[in-house]
């Protein structure tokens, strides 16, 4: 086993000027096949002891007030990522406010559900050609990640694996709903090419020291991703629900796949950064979601400090709360397989 760049916790840090401080303690980020059964439980129960966490902090508004509704902590993340769609993707932030993003539901984990064990990523590059019988499909009911949904009798629901049984509050109360496709259905074009080591190896060795180009090119490798599994992850709108009520929305963290996905897309972007000391803190970027590459927003010499505006990013009252968070970080390395 390899390990990969430490990665600290050093976003606040930058962004709110304070002190570098040093790491509570070191964890391991390790791809899911590598996990016995017994880890895969322990994740997966502290995963699903999050949903069972009703009206906790995140559920509160500034004024102290309780959101309507059933709602847990994992909703929470949903909901936060949903509010930020426009301001977390497809720019700048992108890469930092994921990471960070991830972090937090992390330390959600081990605070709140005393998880101890290794934070999971999946190496989708591994499954390329044989996507469907990928470890991350398993439909054990304690140790699995469930496999693909219902679409012909139901709404695409997973039926199987530990997650069948959650109901979910956004952006309706539902079921985890997968519906997996390989191709896209406009240009009936393989979704699976820009998953190969290959590709992720020409984008990294063609941007390295170029952040904007790198953020853009890798963004499309995740969209895919996002594509591929469907349903909730790609934020398709439940049956019951208004197709255009959809149309600005993504709560594509519903699905458990989305940490375990979006540990791998931050682990690319450590190998990034380890190749040229420069990388480390370059963020150069749209302020805001575009893919026009000739936008004259774009400032190459644009740095986190001026770019990555957390103030903005805070406006729903969930992140507020949760960027306030005084504990101090722990760090995490990822371990390869
Ligand atoms: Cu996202």
């Amino acid at each position: 086993m390899l390990l990969s760049s430490l990665l600290g916790f050093w976003l606040p840090v930058v962004s709110f000027g304070a002190p570098v401080q040093e790491c509570r303690r070191l964890f391991e980020r390790r791809e899911w096949r590598t996990f016995s059964n017994e880890e895969k439980i322990a994740y997966i129960s502290s995963v699903k002891c999050l949903t069972a966490h009703h009206h906790e902090r995140l559920s509160y508004t500034s004024s102290g007030i309780l959101m309507p509704g059933s709602r847990s902590i994992y909703d929470d993340f949903a909901l936060t990522h949903d509010m930020l769609e426009d301001f977390a993707h497809e720019n700048a932030y992108f890469l930092p406010w994921h990471r960070y993003f991830t972090y937090l539901f992390e330390l959600a984990l081990r605070d709140r559900c005393n998880y101890e064990g290794a934070f999971p990523y999946w190496d989708w590059s591994l499954d390329l050609f044989d996507m469907k019988s990928s470890p991350v499909f398993d439909p054990d009911l304690t140790s699995g990640l469930g496999t693909n949904g219902d679409c012909i009798s139901t709404d695409c629901f997973i039926h199987d694996g530990a997650f069948g049984d959650v109901t979910l509050a956004y952006p309706i109360p539902h079921h985890l709903r997968r519906n997996i496709t390989f191709d896209d259905p406009a240009t009936n074009r393989s979704l699976t090419d820009k998953l190969s080591a290959e590709h992720l190896f020409d984008i990294m060795r063609d941007t390295t020291g170029d952040f904007f180009t790198f953020q853009h090119r890798f963004s499309h490798v995740h969209n895919n991703l996002h594509f591929i599994i469907g349903g909730d992850m790609d934020s398709e709108c439940p049956s019951k629900y208004p197709k255009e009520a959809c149309d600005l929305t993504s709560f594509a963290s519903n699905d458990p796949l989305f940490w375990l996905h979006h540990g791998q897309i931050d682990r690319i972007w450590s190998k990034w950064q380890s190749l040229h000391p420069d990388n480390f803190y370059a963020f150069q970027g749209y302020p805001l979601n575009t893919h026009n590459l000739s936008d004259s927003r774009y400032d190459p010499e644009a740095s986190v400090s001026q770019k990555l505006d957390f103030d903005r990013l805070s406006t729903s009252v969930a992140v507020s709360q949760v960027f306030n968070h005084t504990a101090p970080p722990f760090c995490y390395v990822y371990v390869e397989h």
